[in-house]
């Protein structure tokens, strides 16, 4: 197990490292401290052939200017709430809006914006990013200054473990997640469509205007939701079902019913035998499957195409302190948040 670091790109006059961790099996995550952000995850395929199995920007300034959220950390509030505003005990809050009338991935200056500080530990069989990040009174109109750590974790067994922690002193929000994409054939100009999906889920949250949630929760049985048992994305992804082909496919939560060390999810690509195991503690995960194509910047020297990658954003369901049910998202100052996500990296030699 060791770390290595090289330059990734400059923010201002500040340097940004892109920090390595690489496992005995050759298994590796890369991140920068910019957004705290993945920016590589190398496994083998079934002939052990190395390949990074997400999508990314290729420079930091691609990142910046364009805010694709691609690997990023997202907060202070994941997803999108609803007009950007909340109310705890009787008080009203209005947050900066940055998609219409609503907030979206922790508003205009979200997490993904910020430059983290980054400390690296290294031991037998695990080594960490350590990515800190004080997010001040008021900062996206969000009240209470907030402490948040976010470590990322390569253990020996081929797991990218992500543990959230935060502080506040004064009651707010706060829901974050990872935005990873993943395309396990190693190659982002592949689509997707062929990846299998499980996921231990039996109810969606259906969207409705702009995205927002509808506040209902709907069976996924007899539905293009339904991945209880393993099936192919395009399955869904291409369907012609209301709440898919307005969107050109999945970009929906999932409620999960989580216990410790119980799978909730698995994502697997025949071709290359590659799969990935999904644990957390969350009571959703977010499919978003890359539904256009985004020309705003080239990727491989082509833009980044349609279906290129598909994101499990482990939270709370989306625009939760506005949806009776969905969970609760407020941090109080005699609390400490704390949340476990673990994507475990493995590879089938048969092709079921
Ligand atoms: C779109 O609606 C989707 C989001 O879920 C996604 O996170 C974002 O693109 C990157 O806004």
């Amino acid at each position: 197990m060791f770390i290595t670091s090289k330059l990734y790109g400059k923010v201002n006059i500040s340097e940004v490292e892109e920090y390595t961790v690489t496992n005995s099996n050759g298994v590796s995550i890369s991140a920068i401290p910019f957004g705290a952000t993945l920016t590589k995850i190398v496994t083998p395929d079934k002939n052990g052939d190395m390949a990074d199995i997400t999508l990314n920007v290729e420079n930091l300034d691609d990142f910046i200017t364009h805010r694709p959220f691609y690997g990023a950390t997202i907060g202070r509030v994941a997803g999108r709430i609803t007009k950007g505003h909340y109310a705890i005990g009787g008080k009203e809050y209005q947050l900066d809006v940055n998609e219409g009338n609503n907030l979206l991935h922790g508003g205009p200056d979200g997490f993904d914006t910020k430059l983290w500080h980054i400390e690296t530990e290294i031991g037998e069989s695990e080594g960490r990013l350590i990515f800190t990040y004080t997010s001040p009174e008021g900062e996206n109109n969000f009240p209470g200054n907030l402490w948040v750590k976010v470590t990322y974790t390569l253990t020996e067994q081929n797991e990218w473990i992500i543990d959230y922690e935060a502080n506040t002193d004064a009651p707010t929000l706060f829901n974050p997640t990872n935005h990873v994409y993943f395309n396990l054939t190693g190659d982002i100009k592949q689509p997707i469509l062929n990846h299998q999906l499980y996921l231990k889920s039996d109810f969606f949250a259906p969207l409705g205007e702009e995205n927002l949630p509808s506040g209902e929760l709907e069976k996924v049985e007899g539905t293009p939701f339904d991945f209880t048992t393993p099936k192919q994305v395009k399955e869904a992804v291409l369907s012609d079902h209301p709440q898919i082909k307005p969107l050109n496919g999945l970009d929906h939560p999932f409620a999960l019913s989580p216990n410790a060390g119980e799978a909730q999810g698995v994502l697997y690509e025949p071709e290359s035998g590659r799969e990935v195991t999904l644990y957390t503690d969350c009571n959703s995960v977010v499919v978003f499957t890359h539904n256009g194509e985004v020309d705003d910047y080239t990727i491989e020297g082509a833009p980044a195409r349609q279906y290129a990658g598909i994101t499990l954003e482990t939270q709370t369901l989306p625009d939760a302190v506005n949806q009776p049910g969905f969970g609760n998202i407020i941090l109080r100052p005699e609390e400490t948040f704390t949340s476990q996500t673990t994507y475990k990296f493995g590879v089938r030699t048969d092709k079921k």
